[in-house]
């Protein structure tokens, strides 16, 4: 019986090299992880901005902003999550 090499999660086909296939499914999968992140950055930024434009247009007072107090943290908190996320695994996956 033939010693084996020790198994690779990205080893699709199991024959032990990693080929141009298999290292294309891994290059989409980061590169839906970094779309997520940036998406939701351009939402924290894009809502902050609008928020102060309305508040500095006298749109919305700050008693408005207020009583959004419980959605804003619940989407800032979640859209922080996600960044947070794919930074944590990006720093996972290149530990040296
Ligand atoms: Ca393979």
């Amino acid at each position: 019986m033939t010693e084996t090499t020790p198994t690779n999660k990205h080893d699709l086909n199991e024959d032990g090299v990693i080929d141009e296939n298999e290292g294309a499914v891994i290059f989409r999968w980061r590169r839906t992880q970094r779309y997520f992140a940036v998406v939701a950055f351009a939402a924290i930024a894009l809502n902050t901005t609008v928020l102060i434009i309305l508040v500095s247009m006298g749109v919305m007072t700050p008693d408005m902003i207020n009583s959004l107090g419980a959605p804003l943290a619940w989407f800032y908190g979640v859209m922080g999550g996600v960044i947070g996320t794919f930074m944590g695994g990006e720093v996972f996956i290149n530990r040296p």
